[in-house]
């Protein structure tokens, strides 16, 4: 394949509640798509960060900067367009996993609909629907956590997780398993929000039977985590401080995690995103496939991923409903077994649609090749 031209299309989406964790309130889906054209085909990806560095260092405006000035060129220049290329083309530019996974998975998504193969099949895909889970985010009150978990069971989700800070982590925990019964997978998401000084608070959720307890820590914190470990029952999951395959093998080996939260975005690319799953699936240690409130766009890689032999945990691949009354593409609606179907046609499977995505659209601009041309 030959790069042709890239095009960057900003979008703003509502979301249909304000989802709130221990970084910040998100009311709306503000991102970018990248559009990839080549001589064979075109592709399609989201970037998953937001406009603001509060889960993570990457940010809307800054990938935008990356991906024209420092990414662009050095893909342009490869004599072979080719997802596998991408990455060692990329590497001397340190960090930006996210806006270069943005890049990969929309030149992937252009070459496999060029051979006429899905992403999960690319993959190494062994189911055709993938069980949901949902993330619920801090709320005002008790009550409207248990309201709002209560609609979710009915809608089908299979296993929960809730969002925790300090002041909002016993209480709404307890209300819940208390309310829902030891049945339901439930588990919590503190988004770095502790330190290690609170070991002897988080091992107080030990008698809740959770499933994980993701991100309790520091990004930078592996050491911590495994000292955590040490100290309480519920299995510790990573999420923000794991950013390739190295990193989660270093991680398993030191005790400082039990479960892995992979997000293509976070590790630079579903390509990476493979081996991630491919070095704990080795290990023993579950998998499950995390969520950054994606439109359908990132949310249908997500489902070829999620289908993978290792993730045996259920993922935050929720419905499109859960964050949009309407989506960009055409919407995942759950099943009646609260499954989501896995994409089977070619590359992503999805492409947004043209009414929503001129709805949604702030700018487009050409970030290499066409009228603006980039370098
Ligand atoms: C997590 N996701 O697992 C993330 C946090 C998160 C579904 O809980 C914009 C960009 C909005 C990144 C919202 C879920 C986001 C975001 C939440 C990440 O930690
Ligand atoms: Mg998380």
């Amino acid at each position: 394949m030959k790069l042709a031209r890239v095009e960057i299309v900003h979008l703003a989406i509502p979301l249909v509640t304000p989802f709130r964790t221990s970084f910040g309130t998100m009311t709306t889906k503000d991102t970018f798509l990248l559009h990839v054209v080549t001589d064979e085909a075109e592709g399609w990806s989201e970037f998953a960060a937001d406009p603001e560095p509060l889960y993570c260092s990457e940010f809307v405006a800054g990938a935008e900067i990356v991906l024209r000035d420092f990414l662009l060129p050095r893909v342009a220049a490869l004599p072979r367009l080719t997802a596998p290329a991408l990455g060692p083309a990329m590497a001397k530019v340190k960090g930006h996993e996210l806006a270069k996974a943005a890049l990969e998975t929309a030149v992937l998504d252009a070459e496999l609909r060029a051979y006429g193969m899905s992403l999960a099949t690319y993959l190494g895909a062994v189911r055709d629907r993938v069980p949901a889970g949902v993330s619920v985010g801090i709320k005002e009150s008790v009550a409207d956590l248990l309201d709002d978990v209560e609609r979710y069971l009915a809608e089908g989700y299979v296993r929960v997780k809730l969002k925790i800070e300090p002041g909002w982590d016993l209480v709404p925990v307890r209300a819940v398993r208390e309310r829902f019964g030891d049945a339901l997978p439930l588990q919590v998401d503190a988004n770095t929000a502790y330190t290690l000084a609170d070991a002897e608070h988080l091992r107080r959720l030990d008698e809740f039977g959770l499933v994980l307890i993701e991100e309790p820590l520091e990004e930078d914190n592996l050491y911590g985590h495994a000292r955590l470990q040490q100290r309480i029952a519920t299995p510790v999951c990573l999420d923000e401080s794991l950013h390739n395959a190295r990193d989660t093998a270093s991680a398993i080996a030191l005790d400082a995690c039990r479960v892995v939260n992979v997000k293509p975005a976070r590790v630079g690319g579903y390509l990476e995103a493979r081996r991630v799953h491919d070095v704990a699936h080795a290990h023993g240690v579950p998998v499950w496939c995390g969520g950054m409130l994606e439109t359908g766009v990132g949310r249908a890689p997500n489902l070829a991923l999620a289908a993978l032999p290792g993730f045996t945990l259920p993922g935050d691949t929720s419905a499109s409903a859960r964050y949009f009354a309407e989506d960009v593409t055409e919407p995942f609606v759950l099943d009646a077994d609260g499954c989501l179907p896995v994409p089977r046609t070619p590359g992503i499977g999805v492409a947004p649609l043209p009414d929503p995505l001129r709805r949604f659209t702030r700018t487009r601009r050409d970030l290499y090749g066409g009228r603006e041309g980039g370098r």
